[in-house]
């Protein structure tokens, strides 16, 4: 029986080594404390919930067994590092979570020393753990490094690039496999099947019945202790064999809940000497805290909740969120055309394609957390005829950079790129932040570029994608719900490369590219009331640039503004270029872009964000009287 006392476990420690003489009933207590401090910060702070829930038996027994930071742990996401914040000293924060200065939503090298590796987007931790040990052994550093991916981050081509290296390399190199069998929603892929029939595989049964199974097959070191131990799990022969093939000493599958499984293993794994080795672990999403337990979707994110009934906070809107609008506009799209196709990279209902599927499920493909392999599928599909439109967050989509120029761009593919969470995206910080498409899709030749202003634009843009056959297009949107506009119940096709006056003024011109253009109009409206007239106008396309409107603007007026959600290389740079080469600089006319600046901003709610970066109304009227040498009407008017 464990020793109870009135004061928490967690409250005793500021930091692992402070547990590492825990006896395993403490340890069992503090695993059941983290998860409801978890549980009880993300309920007021919103968050993802499920996968921490699923590791905190993992993350206490990685702390205890590893002696951190000294031995490199690289949580793979970092969505799931909930517990290992509060156990590395950050209890007292978590409800800062997300916030405007507090903890951020992932790993940080910034936060924590216990943090060796900053993480976001999926699959790098193998990679970065491969760095690591070899740049430690070159350092003559002796120490571990532990690297935990999920099963649904384990679909990507980067984790696999990484084992072979790993794996060629002999590296001492500890990578956990963390199967819950989800991604964000189910698994999809040969992979997802494999991993399934090794847990099912007789070696899975027999260690949860807690039979000693031991092969002979083991390193010197390991076979030692697995001796010594009545739990060690080593699949059968045959079990792992992929794993083995890529050079990876395979062990598992073992329980991940339970430490009487997982600390003899992780010892014996810790005091192995040699090669790189991959321990399958089988956790549950959501694991301890029913109402996870129970949804669909495990709650991988979450909104504020409450948590005795699990229910989330929904704040009443009054517009459809772009995301839906997209997916029912696309659905009235392949209605009447069915060539039509949908294609995500694992990411169904946040890209709104679950809708789709559920009545096109023969031309929706989920492709795994592969936005590089969506993109060249999505090209080979155009080939045969097909008109794809691959759905990818913006900064997902970095990650397919080569392929839309050499896949697609080059040979004047028509694939639709539908480009979500375009801009700042808040809470989820920098490496979510979809600030770069316009300018690294602006680059590239052939490519067709827009931006919705309000939802009802988005539908006309998906319209206008669906008809565009000449080469690819891409249209991009933000998080988040629309301006309660009304919707068309069929888009209308855009002339390519038209933009459009708003309302006309004489004086100082706004051109918006995208969403910002409601704080343009508000911006107008004090400059009006200022007595300079200002005309806004929605450009809709940044490649081809109406070229035509914005000559007309320039002529027309004093002072000219761009604005956009974008960093520099986009709209206003593209604007920039045409201005200057035209000789429309050479005159009186005063250029203003205005953009997302050259920094990665912190997470903070959209709204700060944007005003941070001088993008609001009140920052754009700023602008604007600088421009024509008016400042001293700022202070006035703001
Ligand atoms: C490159 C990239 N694409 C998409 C995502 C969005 N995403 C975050 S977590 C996740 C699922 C990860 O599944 P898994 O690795 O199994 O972890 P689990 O949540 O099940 O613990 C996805 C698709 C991402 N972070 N990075």
């Amino acid at each position: 029986m464990s020793q109870k006392t009135n004061t928490p476990l967690l409250d005793k420690i500021s930091k692992p080594s402070e547990m590492r003489n825990f006896s395993l009933p403490q340890l069992s207590d503090l695993c059941s404390e983290v998860r409801n401090e978890m549980i009880d910060a993300v309920s007021v702070t919103g968050g993802h919930l499920g996968a921490g829930l699923g590791v905190v038996e993992l993350s206490v027994a990685l702390h205890y067994v590893f002696n951190t930071p000294d031995d490199r742990l690289i949580w793979d996401v970092g969505h799931q590092s909930y517990p290992h914040k509060i156990l590395t000293g950050r209890k007292d924060k978590m409800r800062s979570l997300r916030q405007k200065d507090g903890l951020s939503g992932f790993t940080n090298r910034k936060e924590s020393e216990y943090d060796p590796f900053g993480t976001g987007h999926s699959s790098t931790s193998i990679s970065a753990g491969l760095g690591m040990a070899v740049g430690s052994e070159l350092n003559n550093e002796i120490r571990n490094v532990v690297a935990v991916i999920g099963d649904g981050a384990m679909s990507a081509g980067m984790a696999y690039e990484a084992m072979n290296n790993a794996g060629a390399m002999d590296a001492r190199l500890i990578v956990i496999l963390n199967d819950n069998d989800m991604s964000i929603a189910q698994p999809t892929g040969a992979m997802s099947s494999y991993l399934a029939r090794l847990v099912s595989s007789p070696g899975y049964r027999s260690v949860r019945k807690g039979v000693k199974n031991i092969t002979e097959k083991l390193p010197h070191a390991i076979h030692k202790r697995a001796k010594q131990t009545e739990e060690f799990a080593r699949g059968l022969l045959g079990a792992g064999t992929l794993f083995e093939e890529m050079g990876f000493y395979y062990v598992g599958p073992i329980n991940g809940h339970n430490l009487d499984h997982l600390l003899p293993v992780l010892r014996n794994v810790r005091d192995a000497k040699n090669g790189p080795i991959l321990v399958h672990v089988v956790t549950k999403k959501g694991k301890g805290y029913e109402p996870a337990e129970n949804a669909l979707d495990k709650y991988h994110g979450v909104g504020k909740f409450n948590v005795v009934t699990g229910a989330q906070d929904k704040t009443p809107s009054n517009a459809p969120s772009y995301t839906s609008v997209f997916s029912s506009s696309l659905i009235a799209e392949a209605k009447k055309d069915d060539k039509i196709v949908g294609i995500h990279a694992a990411m169904p209902s946040g890209t709104g394609l679950d809708k789709f599927e559920e009545i096109y499920p023969k031309r929706c493909f989920d492709v795994g957390i592969a936005e590089q392999h969506a993109v060249t599928f999505a090209a080979g599909l155009a080939c045969e005829g097909l008109k794809p439109f691959v759905a990818i967050y913006s900064s997902f989509l970095q990650r397919s950079y080569d392929q839309i120029v050499h896949d697609v761009a080059i040979q004047k593919l028509p694939v639709r790129f539908a480009i979500d969470r375009a801009g700042f995206v808040g809470a989820d910080g920098p490496t979510h932040a979809g600030n770069y498409d316009s300018a690294f899709l602006g680059a590239v030749p052939n490519m067709a570029l827009m931006a919705a202003s309000n939802e009802a634009e988005l539908r006309h843009m998906v319209a206008t994608a669906a008809a565009y056959d000449e080469g690819p297009i891409a249209f991009r949107y933000p998080r988040g719900e629309g301006i309660g506009v009304e919707l068309p119940t069929i888009g209308k096709i855009l002339e390519i490369g038209k933009g459009h006056i708003v309302q006309e003024g004489s004086k100082i011109a706004i051109l918006s590219y995208g969403t910002q253009l409601e704080e343009c109009k508000k911006a107008a409206k004090i400059l009006a009331s200022l007595g300079l007239s200002t005309t806004v106008a929605d450009a809709r396309f940044m490649k081809p640039l109406d070229t035509d409107l914005i000559t007309q603007l320039a002529k027309n007026h004093e002072t000219l503004l761009s604005v956009e959600t974008a960093s520099i290389g986009g709209f206003g740079s593209h604007v920039a270029s045409f201005l200057a080469l035209s000789g429309l600089l050479d005159g009186n006319l005063k250029f203003r872009p205005l953009m997302i600046p050259d920094r990665f901003d912190e997470h903070a709610s959209v709204d700060d964000l944007y005003q941070a970066a001088g993008l609001d109304h009140k920052g754009i009227v700023a602008s604007a009287l600088k421009s024509i040498g008016q400042v001293n009407k700022i202070s006035q008017i703001l």
